[in-house]
């Protein structure tokens, strides 16, 4: 598996920010950017793969939706026991896609794994005794991720699991203040410049939007979850996990 490059894509001055995209320079440098930049992402990917030995059920589907580089379809491939499953990731960044087949080859396992160039909102969800959206949802359209959720929940089969992960926002304005603040000073101390951090900050705030804890519990209940409950929160950084 190829080692991750340091990310220093935001270390020069830009004359003009681009939105962030997923492209071909993120992805050298994915995951360094990713556990830099999420309080506690190491331990959520563990999880998943804890979950996956739990949750995931003979002769049903697994879905890692915006799968980037396969971190957790790789954690829940080497923890799942269960027989005669499949795991689909899906992501629609070509580049990411490409190198996830990569990571995903180098590790052997029994499950079945199959990495998909596409659409998290076009992708048929059936049979699934177990759907991640780890840091995903957030990127996507915010009127559309009802019907998501309502997807994801549908396709579930009873007793399935959702794991949501997602950046929040407090909705009591001194406390998100503070949140964004400690997350600021994460960053900081994992060895981000102030330039790097304000850089970044214009570069996503357009593609990443962020909802509260509230918004995502009634979504869920609207889907028709049964059982919910957030399991890990960071500063303004949690995961859920949501039982059909
Ligand atoms: C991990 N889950 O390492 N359809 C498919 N993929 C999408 C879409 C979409 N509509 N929109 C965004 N993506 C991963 C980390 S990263 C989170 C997820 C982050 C993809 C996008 O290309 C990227 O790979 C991923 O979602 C979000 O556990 O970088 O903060």
């Amino acid at each position: 598996m190829k080692p991750s490059e340091p990310d220093l894509i935001f270390s020069k001055k830009q004359s003009q920010i681009k939105d962030f995209t997923f492209d071909a320079h993120v992805v050298e440098v994915f995951p360094d950017m990713i556990s830099r930049s999420v309080p506690g992402y190491n331990t959520i990917i563990d999880t998943i793969g804890r979950l996956s030995q739990r949750f995931v059920t003979d002769d049903s589907h697994v879905y890692d939706l915006g799968c980037s580089l396969g971190a957790a379809t790789i954690a829940m491939r080497k923890a799942i026991t269960a027989k005669n499953c499949k795991i689909i990731g899906v992501d629609n960044s070509s580049a990411m896609v490409e190198r996830c087949k990569m990571h995903v080859s180098a590790f052997k396992g029994d499950t079945p794994v199959e990495i998909i160039e596409g659409n998290i909102l076009d992708v048929v969800i059936e049979n699934a005794s177990m759907v991640v959206l780890n840091f995903t949802l957030q990127f996507i359209e915010p009127e559309v991720r009802s019907t998501l959720i309502a997807k994801i929940a549908k396709g579930l089969k009873p007793g399935g699991l959702l794991l949501l992960s997602e950046k929040i926002s407090a909705d009591d304005k001194v406390c998100n203040e503070l949140l964004v603040d400690l997350h600021l000073d994460f960053k900081r101390a994992n060895g981000y410049s102030e330039l790097e951090i304000a850089q970044k900050r214009t570069a996503i705030e357009k593609v990443m939007r962020i909802d509260s804890l509230p918004e995502h519990i009634a979504r869920l209940e609207n889907a028709g979850f049964n059982h919910q409950t957030p399991w890990f929160q960071c500063f303004n950084f949690f995961s859920l996990i949501a039982i059909k």
